[in-house]
């Protein structure tokens, strides 16, 4: 009896740390999960500017503007300022229209139609001002 006791011990020894192989082994080779970056327009210093006016993300990700201080603002890329320099891109990224409500928000995903680089972008508004901000898309 004893010996039956210990050998099913081992045994679930060894499925234990089987199991934390594989599950590490899973936990490597799986791509990093997608993250939302989020971005406030005005800063909560009260200064017209995007916060973080810069912003990294990798291909898949998704970066959300929330509207917070001194509205009205939009969201322009300069189709000059994107990989590619292509209008097509620039006016799937753009929010032209004015967002006024405090919270409101907009959200694009950099997915496989985004091409890795710098992306430029303005609030019309408050452009003079210096609200301009980049989205940095690594491969
Ligand atoms: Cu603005």
């Amino acid at each position: 009896m004893k010996l039956i006791a210990q050998i099913s011990r081992s045994l679930s020894l060894a499925l234990f740390a089987l199991v934390l192989m594989v599950g590490s082994f899973v936990a490597v080779v799986s791509p990093a999960a997608a993250e939302t970056f989020t971005v406030k327009m005005g800063a909560d210093s009260g200064l017209l500017q995007f916060e973080p006016a810069n912003v990294t993300i990798h291909s898949g990700d998704t970066v959300k503007w929330v509207n917070n201080k001194l509205p009205p603002h939009n969201i322009l890329f300069d189709e000059k300022q994107i990989p590619g320099a292509s209008k097509e891109l620039a006016d799937k990224l753009n929010h032209t229209q004015l967002m006024f409500s405090p919270g409101e928000a907009y959200e694009v995903t950099f997915s496989g139609d985004f091409p890795a680089g710098t992306y430029t972008y303005f609030c019309a508004p408050h452009r003079g001002a210096g609200m301009v901000g980049k989205i940095t898309v690594e491969g």
